[in-house]
């Protein structure tokens, strides 16, 4: 039998990995060789990501990944929207900016001063977040123009690393189609938006299609190293398209919901839906492999329960995410219900005192100890999924009977269940791995070794195994699902 190996590194917003994926002609399969965590670091007022520590762990991959024997390429897949700035000579002029940072604080009302709403929304078809790299943009226009100016060269996160390791620049389809800067339909840079913005043209770089073969490891890199000058593959650079190449189905149709840090809640389209029904529930379209569009509702997801339990550690109390999940089961359900999207819960920081303020001056029960804020998240995600899924459906006038979840998140079984009972579908499960398993696929099809995106879902689909939840009618969750949405999601 064959057996192909190439490199994957995924990096999360809380941790990254390098895994092998080894291909015998029928499955993939994984060994992680390397996992780190990704601390953002608060220097003075800014929080920033600590992209050295980052690229000094893609190293300490590549040195690991000799010990496997040959592998063939590699692949970077990342968050969205955010980028670093290079200078004339190719370096960093800057540290990346966390997409979490203060700084875009009202920049989405300085950008529709110039360029109105629906006008962006009809040429990005994406959904206004703040986040979003295009008012990450309008911050330094507005507070450090010298910046700017200075800039050469902007790199999405992906493209960044694979310039470190390759000295090629381009920017992949994917991660640029979370900027907001590019037009969805022409899927290029779109220079209306560009020049109504007065944002230097130049830094954009040419946009390449996930499967491309970018260059090679450098010269310096693979002697620093003593490792070969593999290929560097562009697979696709952002994360949550990379997890969509693994949906374990053979659909054209579907529902995925991709779950970590973030949950992305929605469907695969081949050409993006813009009008006024998606523009009014503020859906967005995100580029994805082989040409097809996610069309997607993007939802604050485990980062509630990542960042309650820091603040947990911060107060002396360290529990495992296992651990947490299960206190939480025991707890049963509780009359406690957030809008998991409301703004204040963005911002790292105490997470656990703004969720009990929330249920306090909404007139609820107010969970009173770590098991019930972590049972009132999953319950208030599971219902945001149910108000999600209901706008996919409006705006695609499909129905759906199934829900793919793929991603870490599906390690909480009592997430997995409420889904099922509270959306009143089927959950189908896994691969828990999904990032890894399209970049490495997709690295594959780079390789000639798979031949589509299809034959991928199917190699993946056999590579891992997937749990079934049914929906269960154990609670009236159609009446309390009513009642939270009017009281709180409208
Ligand atoms: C998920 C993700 C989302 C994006 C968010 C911020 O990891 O890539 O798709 O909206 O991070 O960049």
């Amino acid at each position: 039998k064959k057996d192909v190996k190439v490199l994957a590194l995924d990096f999360g917003a809380s941790s990254g990995r390098a895994i092998i994926g080894s291909f015998d002609g029928e499955k993939i399969s994984l060994k992680e060789i390397h996992r780190f965590t990704n601390d953002p670091v608060i220097l003075l007022d800014t929080m920033y990501w600590d992209v050295l520590r980052l690229f000094h762990d893609i190293k300490i991959g590549l040195i690991k990944a000799k010990q496997e024997g040959e592998i063939k390429s590699l692949g970077i897949d990342t968050w969205g929207v955010d980028f670093g700035l290079l200078n004339k000579d190719g370096k960093l002029l800057e540290n990346p900016v966390h997409y979490r940072d203060a700084r875009t604080k009202g920049m989405m009302e300085k950008v529709f001063a110039k360029l109105d709403k629906d006008t962006v929304y009809s040429i990005t078809g994406n959904q206004f977040m703040e986040l979003n790299t295009l008012f990450q943009l309008m911050a330094l226009k507005e507070n450090q123009p010298e910046l700017l100016q200075k800039a050469e060269t902007l790199l999405l996160m992906p493209d960044l690393l694979n310039y470190f390791l390759s000295n090629e620049k381009c920017t992949e389809y994917t991660i640029a189609s979370t900027t907001q800067l590019l037009d969805a339909k022409n899927k290029t840079w779109s220079s209306e938006i560009i020049e109504n913005l007065d944002l230097p043209k130049n830094i954009f770089t040419k946009i390449v299609q996930p499967g491309t073969k970018i260059g090679k490891l450098s010269k310096q890199i693979s002697e620093e190293l003593g490792i070969n000058e593999i290929d560097v593959i562009a697979v696709a650079g952002h994360d949550t398209q990379s997890a969509m190449v693994a949906v374990p189905t053979q659909e054209d149709d579907f529902i995925f919901l991709s779950c970590g840090t973030w949950s992305l809640l929605g469907t695969e389209l081949k050409t993006p839906i813009i009008n006024e029904t998606s523009a009014s529930l503020n859906i967005t379209n995100e580029g994805g492999a082989d040409n097809k569009t996610s069309f997607l509702k993007n939802i604050i997801g485990l980062w509630l329960i990542q960042e309650s339990r820091r603040q947990w550690i911060r107060e002396g109390k360290e529990y495992g995410f296992g651990e947490l999940e299960q206190m939480a089961s025991k707890v049963g359900m509780i009359n406690s219900f957030i809008d998991t999207d409301s703004e204040e819960f963005i911002p790292a920081g105490n997470i656990p005192k703004r969720i009990q303020e929330y249920c306090k001056r909404t007139g609820q029960y107010v969970p009173q100890n770590e098991a019930e804020i972590v049972r009132c998240i999953d319950q208030s995600l599971a219902v945001k999924y149910r108000f999600a899924l209901e706008q996919i459906e409006m705006a695609t006038g499909k129905k759906y009977d199934t829900l793919n979840i793929i991603g870490g998140g599906i390690q909480s079984k009592l997430l997995c269940q409420l889904t099922a009972d509270v959306c009143g579908r089927k959950v189908v499960a896994g691969p828990v791995e999904a990032t890894v398993m399209g970049n490495i696929a997709l690295q594959l099809m780079a390789l000639g070794e798979i031949k589509d995106i299809k034959e991928a879902r199917k190699i993946i689909a056999n590579s891992e195994n997937v749990t079934v939840y049914e929906p269960q009618k154990d609670e009236n969750w159609d009446e309390i699902y009513k009642n939270v949405k009017e009281s709180l999601l409208c």
